[in-house]
């Protein structure tokens, strides 16, 4: 057999990340498979993917501020593209679209064509009802919340289920004003 021809230091990488990217999908779908044998019911683990991703939100949040160098959003709609522009392209290696605005700018809908969650996913027919992919639901929620910004995060569109796209719809609930942390006095 003929010996493998040497890989540049960019091909090395590119696989390095795509052996990475397998890895934490392969993982991603083992916990999922491991709280639909725990919890048995499928609401149950929706809230848990959804509350464990609220877990990871609160930290990452650290990371992604420190990492991608954005400053403050002058509104909802910068931070929504934010999310799918910079946070979604950091953590999944993916961008999403920005789209159904409300007309308060308070309320949209965050679009993924590409979802590296569900590489190799296929769901039985006793998963109707899971939203396999509730820990994004969950992170959005948790590293906003840290941000001073209360959401809710509802799967509209989900293409395990048969829809054409993955669309969350994130609305603003409340925006809490940062205190400042001294007394001027
Ligand atoms: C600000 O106004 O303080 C900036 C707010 C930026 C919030 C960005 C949150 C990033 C969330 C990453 C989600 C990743 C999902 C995989």
């Amino acid at each position: 057999m003929a010996p493998a021809a040497p890989r540049s230091g960019d091909a090395i990488f590119a696989s390095v990340e795509r052996v990475n990217a397998e890895l934490f999908t392969l993982t991603y779908g083992a916990i999922v498979r491991q709280l639909l044998t725990d919890l048995e019911e499928v609401e149950e683990v929706n809230k848990q993917l959804d509350q464990m991703g609220y877990n990871i939100g609160i930290r990452l949040i650290d990371e992604f501020l420190a990492k991608s160098n954005v400053s403050r959003c002058v509104d909802f709609k910068e931070t929504a593209e934010v999310i799918a522009k910079v946070g979604f392209k950091m953590f999944l290696g993916v961008t999403a679209s920005v789209t159904n605005w409300d007309a308060d700018g308070t309320c949209c809908s965050i679009v993924l064509e590409d979802n590296p969650l569900v590489d190799f996913v296929e769901l039985p027919d006793t998963c109707q009802g899971l939203y396999y992919c509730n820990i994004l639901s969950g992170v959005i929620r948790g590293s906003l919340e840290m941000v001073s910004m209360k959401t809710e995060v509802t799967w509209i569109r989900d293409m395990l289920r048969g829809d054409d796209a993955y669309e969350l719809q994130v609305k603003l609930l409340k925006q809490v004003p940062e205190e400042y942390p001294y007394k001027d006095d």
